[in-house]
């Protein structure tokens, strides 16, 4: 089976989460700062919308350039709020959690992961799926995204670069050659100016120049390391695996509530198809779960989430919808009517550890 592995990132994220609470400021510039407090006009533009890039804004622009280009527009400039992106971004990761299951999250607005056996290694189905995410991720949190597909995750993070706003690039495992021979060096990841500069003085000026450069001759300017990473990275290939944060994984899914509410039965009657489709894919992996949460996000759109560590793992699902109701009934008092309600399961472990972990313990 061919390996398929996506990347996903956030389109000009901060600035996103801005129009998404202000839509009315869409049309328009919309610049978040990081204010340092000395003048009103010092600081730095920490990301801008697409129209504020039509005037030449950028990321770490000083905020008095950034005016004096936008001078006579109509723009915003917003103060950075770090929480509330933390807030989008957690909830965008529990959703891409719940579709691809393992996921290697690189920054607040990015993460890989690897599809290959969700998708049984076929291209159309990759493509399906992350359709499907994007329209999941703009229905429920009004964000867009861009998603590449390739066989590994060099060409996947170039490829949700490709097309961006609201792309979705597939590279197919046969055109990866093809797909990078027009990029410039820079598009691998890690390829700075500095690496670029010194592969440009030593006439490696396209990407197929450094396909084609032998490793050895790499290995003198950048060292081992570095040099077989850019040979295989311009050729498009690249083996690291996709790996799950913690090193743990997990299984989870998110729903809209039907109401908003408060009420243990309202919340649980709502989350059990959500439940018990969770519980499907834990035994269609012959998997067993070790921690639980509940997770719920209330009215002002802040995550709330109540875990419990069982003694032993199990599969079973009665177990898991009353840990479920019993976490939910904690968590509800302390935070009121919930909008979203969803489930993790964590700590995910073989049945056959569980099997040999029994026979050792009887
Ligand atoms: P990026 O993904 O690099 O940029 P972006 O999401 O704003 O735009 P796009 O992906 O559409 O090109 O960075 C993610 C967030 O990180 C960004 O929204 C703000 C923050 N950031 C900074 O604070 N300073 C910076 O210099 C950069 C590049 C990003
Ligand atoms: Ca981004």
């Amino acid at each position: 089976m061919s390996r398929i592995v996506g990347h996903l990132d956030l389109d000009y994220f901060y600035a996103q989460v801005e129009e998404v609470e202000a839509p009315s400021l869409k049309d328009t510039p919309v610049l978040v700062c990081v204010f340092s407090g000395r003048t009103e006009e010092s600081g730095v533009v920490s990301t801008s919308n697409y129209k504020a890039r039509e005037y030449g804004i950028k990321s770490g622009m000083p905020i008095a350039l950034a005016k004096r280009r936008l001078d006579g527009v109509p723009a915003s400039f917003i103060r950075m709020d770090l929480g509330k992106y933390k807030a989008y971004s957690d909830r965008v990761m529990e959703i891409l959690r719940g579709e691809v299951g393992v996921l290697e999250q690189t920054g607040i607005d990015e993460a890989y992961f690897d599809i290959t056996k969700r998708t049984g290694g076929d291209y159309a189905n990759a493509t399906a799926l992350a359709l499907g995410l994007k329209q999941k991720i703009l229905s429920e949190e009004k964000l867009s995204c861009s998603i590449g597909i390739g066989p590994n995750k060099v060409v996947a993070k170039i490829a949700s670069d490709f097309k961006k706003p609201d792309g979705l690039t597939v590279v197919r495992s046969g055109d990866t050659r093809s797909f990078l021979s027009s990029l410039s060096i820079d598009k691998i990841s890690g390829v700075g100016p500095k690496t670029a500069k010194l592969l440009e003085e030593n006439g490696i000026t396209t990407m197929p120049d450094l396909a084609s450069t032998p490793t050895e001759r790499l290995e003198d300017l950048f060292g081992k390391k570095l040099a077989v990473y850019l040979h295989n990275a311009s050729n498009g290939l690249d083996d690291e695996p996709v790996v799950d944060g913690g090193g743990i994984t997990q299984l989870s899914r998110m729903i809209t509530l039907k109401h908003d509410t408060h009420a243990v039965d309202k919340v649980v009657d709502d989350l059990l198809p959500a439940l018990r489709e969770v519980h499907e894919r834990l035994v269609s992996r012959n998997l067993f779960f070790r921690n639980v949460s509940a997770i719920g996000i209330a009215k002002d759109l802040s995550l709330h989430t109540k875990s419990k560590t069982l003694e032993t793992p199990t599969n079973d699902y009665p177990v898991l919808e009353k840990e479920v109701r019993e976490l939910f009934a904690a968590l509800l008092p302390e935070v009121g009517d919930l909008r979203r309600a969803g489930v993790r399961m964590s700590g995910l472990q073989d049945m056959v550890d569980q099997h040999s972990l029994t026979e050792f313990t009887s």
